[in-house]
This record gives C-alpha cells, sequence and structure tokens, in this order.
C-alpha cells in the first residue's frame, strides 16, 4: 500500500449537506481530513465530473487524496488519486488496467464470503459494510455488525480494512477495536452542514 490510511475516512453527499462536493471537502480538509471520496449518486457523469473537477482543485493543494465512487472514467480522466468500485461496478481487475498501479482502488464488500475472495483482488483496502443501520444507502444490504467486523478481520489478516454504514462518533473506537483500520462515515459528519469541521475534529480527537 503506498499511501496512509487515516482512521476517519469522510465520503461527501451533496443530498445531505445541500452543499457542492467542493464545498464539502473544503469544510472537511479545515477539520483535519487527509483522504476523502466523492460520492454523487444523482448527477450525470458530465456534472459529476465537473464537481470532481472542483473538489480536486480545492484538495491537491492541501495533499489530500480524493478517491471517486463509481467512475473509473471520470477517476481517470482528473487524475484522481483513486477509485471507489461496489460488487456491480467495474470489476477491480479491469479499473486496475485502465488506472495503473499507482491508483488506490478500493472495494466494498457486504459478506465476508465477499471480504475473503475480495483479498485476491488488485485492490489497496476493502470495505464491509453496513456494520450498523443506514438511511444513507438506498437499499443497504444485511447488517454485518461488530461480530461481522472481527470475523472480517481473522480471516483476512492484515490486509487493509474499512470499516462503514451507520458509523457515529459513538461506535467510531467499538469499530476500530474490531479491527478495522479505518471508518467510512457519510451521515454522522455530513448531518448538519454547518458542524462539518466541528463533528471531523470530534472523530479525530478519538483516535
Ligand atoms: N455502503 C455501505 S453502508 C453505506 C455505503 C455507501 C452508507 C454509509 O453512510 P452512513 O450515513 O455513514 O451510514
Ligand atoms: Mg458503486
Amino acid at each position: 500500500m503506498n499511501f496512509n490510511l487515516p482512521k476517519i475516512y469522510p465520503i461527501t453527499d451533496r443530498r445531505i449537506t445541500k452543499l457542492s462536493h467542493a464545498h464539502q471537502v473544503e469544510k472537511l480538509i479545515e477539520g483535519g481530513a487527509e483522504f476523502i471520496q466523492l460520492r454523487e449518486k444523482y448527477a450525470s457523469p458530465k456534472d459529476f465530473y465537473e464537481f470532481a473537477k472542483q473538489a480536486l482543485t480545492i484538495a491537491r493543494r492541501q495533499n489530500v487524496k480524493i478517491i471517486i465512487n463509481d467512475r473509473v472514467d471520470i477517476a481517470l480522466s482528473l487524475k484522481a488519486d483513486g477509485v471507489h468500485l461496489g460488487q456491480d461496478d467495474l470489476p477491480p481487475e479491469h479499473a486496475r488496467k485502465i488506472l495503473g498501479e499507482k491508483s488506490i482502488i478500493g472495494f466494498s464488500t457486504h459478506t465476508l464470503e465477499q471480504a475473503i475472495a475480495a483479498v485476491n483482488l488488485p485492490i489497496d483496502y476493502l470495505a464491509i459494510g453496513p456494520v450498523f443501520a443506514t438511511q444513507t444507502k438506498e437499499t443497504p444490504e444485511n447488517i454485518v455488525g461488530i461480530e461481522g467486523i472481527k470475523r472480517v478481520r481473522e480471516a483476512i489478516a492484515d490486509f487493509p480494512l474499512i470499516a462503514i454504514g451507520g458509523i457515529t462518533s459513538e461506535n467510531f473506537l467499538d469499530v476500530l477495536r474490531a479491527g478495522a483500520n479505518s471508518a467510512a462515515v457519510i451521515s454522522d459528519l455530513l448531518s448538519d452542514a454547518e458542524k462539518i469541521t466541528e463533528k471531523i475534529k470530534k472523530f479525530l480527537s478519538l483516535c
């Protein structure tokens, strides 16, 4: 792994914040974020490209890494730091061919079996979730719980593992203690657009 995976991995959401990705990135960086995913489920690829371009301009000034959700084409054309793919997206081996060795590729898994299979893919980290109930994903898979994180950690040795889904500053440390290297968070960081910076500082103060 040629990058540092911070313990908190914020993911942007325009529906929750009513803010542009760039503005969210600005607020998250102000609070100490170093590694941010841009997640855009509703805009056209054309608009997502423009949103991501603006967000990247801000992130690059601060040396913050930007991962693009779903869209290998956008990550490639903007030279983003990487891409995050789900089970139904372009498979990681094809994304790797397109993006090259230096790009960061993350991959979502929702069961122990998927996580075990994922460690053989050309990816830099895997995500397991949803750990807890979440309102953010439109059709969430079954909850894996803290026990699910522990089982995945036992099965994958020291492979970089991100937990996602329903993570808050209240359960964050339990998630890390269960074996996740990092927690990806949307709603608990973003639900009050005025407090994004404050909220990420709170997470970081717990690490
Ligand atoms: N994948 C699994 S759960 C989830 C995604 C994208 C949503 C996480 O959002 P929140 O608001 O942190 O539960
Ligand atoms: Mg996806």
